[in-house]
């Protein structure tokens, strides 16, 4: 059971959760003063890069004051390499998790006991704002490992008393029997990867016996269209978590049952939205990249760190009761935003087309090539029936259909592709839609 019923919903940690936007306010400023003093009395790479800065953590004296911190970003992490930016002494550190980057380095973050409290503390405050209960049999189907998502949700789900069924991702038939066989009411999972199962579940029959009525999904974006594609599918709520491995994982942000917006758990979590160009703080509800500042982070503290998300802030009142600041759904990332014919594009806004129009998806790509000096992009995505592949006039009606509708969202002209059902790779964690031939 959740630690705390209040006007008929539950909490985990509900004082928390609902204090008043002045004591928000306070306990940040206490808590990110104490996370500069750590950041610059245990970890000379930080005391050196204020120093520069001109910044000594006692000029921090109100939040506002966050400001005159310089950013950070992956480079730094990358620079530090694996352990250089730990504020604990390597023995207190009992967890270690990286990020799942495939080039280069891995992003490394380090645990102490008190922090893996914490997190499972944040975590398990968005599962039960999400609607996970003591009674619920919770399938992790993110990878176990390295990966933060797996063990986040694990720990979560563990305190609040739900039967937690650690099958990790794969193995896909096997996780459709175990649904089955187990009753599992709740599926952990990226949303590809849940769109990959419910596929599976509708092939192997058993679509209709499965009991879930819940899925935790997070990890990559999931746009409103692909929401209602899975709700559709399987008989589900779907709620969004977000995290980053730089900022401890899963855990920052999550769906409150009102799914209007992410609350941010602001009271170890301190947000702004900057300009991505000029790094200007943005008023509340303008678009940017979400900037965030850890504020209770043991071994792994870190300031202002650059996330690359794009997303808007809102605090205005959530009817769930959270007074926690609110953020929307990531809409995508500064750096996988393309630019074609010099237009800038979000994979997010394919994704809805794709997504509204009948006939085809839920699986597509786009392959970026390089025509005469300019980037040119091909839309290919699945056809829900492959009959309709030996029905030219009709597919070729489909396709002007599609490639006007993407025109008229986007501002130009890209190709489409229209290819067999279950020809298009599925994907068991992240999903990877862009293949990029550029340089090939
Ligand atoms: O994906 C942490 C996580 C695990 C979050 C499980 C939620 C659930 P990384 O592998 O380091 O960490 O990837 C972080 O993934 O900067 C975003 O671009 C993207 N991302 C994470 N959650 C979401 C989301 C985990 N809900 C990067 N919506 C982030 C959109 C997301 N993008």
């Amino acid at each position: 059971m959740a630690k705390e019923r209040f006007d008929g919903r539950m909490f985990w940690e509900k004082d928390a959760e609902t204090m008043s936007r002045a004591k928000i306010r306070q306990l940040q400023l206490e808590r990110l003063k104490w996370t500069i003093n750590r950041c610059y009395n245990n970890v000379p790479y930080y005391k050196d890069m204020l120093d520069k800065a001109g910044v000594t953590p006692d000029m921090i004296k109100t939040l506002d004051d966050i400001r005159r911190l310089p950013l950070t970003t992956k480079e730094e992490l990358r620079k530090n390499y694996p352990f250089g930016l730990f504020a604990s002494p390597k023995e207190d550190i009992v967890e270690i998790h990286t990020s799942s980057g495939t080039t280069g380095k891995p992003i490394v973050g380090g645990y102490t006991k008190n922090d893996l409290e914490l997190w499972g503390n944040c975590m398990a405050r968005l599962v039960v704002a999400a609607g996970a209960r003591r009674e619920d049999i919770a399938q992790i189907s993110f990878g176990y490992g390295l990966f933060t998502g797996a063990f986040g949700l694990h720990y979560a789900l563990q305190k609040v008393g739900c039967m937690v069924v650690p099958i990790s991702s794969g193995n896909s038939e096997r996780q459709i029997m175990i649904m089955e066989d187990f009753g599992t009411t709740v599926l952990v999972a990226t949303p590809s990867y849940a769109v990959y199962l419910s596929e599976l579940a509708k092939d192997m029959g058993v679509a209709d016996k499965l009991k879930l009525r819940l899925g935790l999904f997070g990890s990559e974006m999931c746009t409103p269209e692909m929401r209602a594609q899975i709700e559709k599918n399987i008989g589900i709520i779907v709620t969004d978590n977000y995290g980053l491995t730089e900022l401890g994982g899963c855990g920052v942000s999550g769906e409150c049952e009102e799914r209007q917006g992410l609350h941010i758990n602001e009271d170890h979590f301190y947000p702004e939205i900057i300009d991505p160009d000029t790094g200007e703080v943005l008023p509340e509800g303008e678009e940017g990249e979400l900037v965030i500042t850890p504020l209770s982070k043991e071994a792994f503290p870190i300031f202002r760190y650059r996330t690359k998300d794009i997303t808007r802030l809102y605090s205005n009142p959530c009817k769930c009761g959270r007074t926690l600041i609110r953020m929307d759904k990531v809409v995508g990332r500064t750096d996988d935003m393309l630019i074609i014919k010099g237009v800038n594009v979000f994979p997010s806004q394919i994704e809805s087309v794709i997504f509204t129009m009948p006939h085809i998806g839920p699986h597509y790509q786009l392959v970026l090539r390089k025509e005469r000096f300019m980037d040119s992009l091909e839309v290919q995505v699945e056809l829900i029936d492959g009959s309709l592949l030996e029905q030219y006039s009709k597919l070729e009606a489909l396709q002007h259909r599609i490639r006007e509708k993407l025109r008229s969202v986007l501002g130009i002209d890209c190709g489409v592709t229209l290819v067999a059902p279950r020809t298009i790779t599925r994907f068991e964690g992240k999903a990877k839609r862009i293949v990029d031939l550029r340089n090939s």
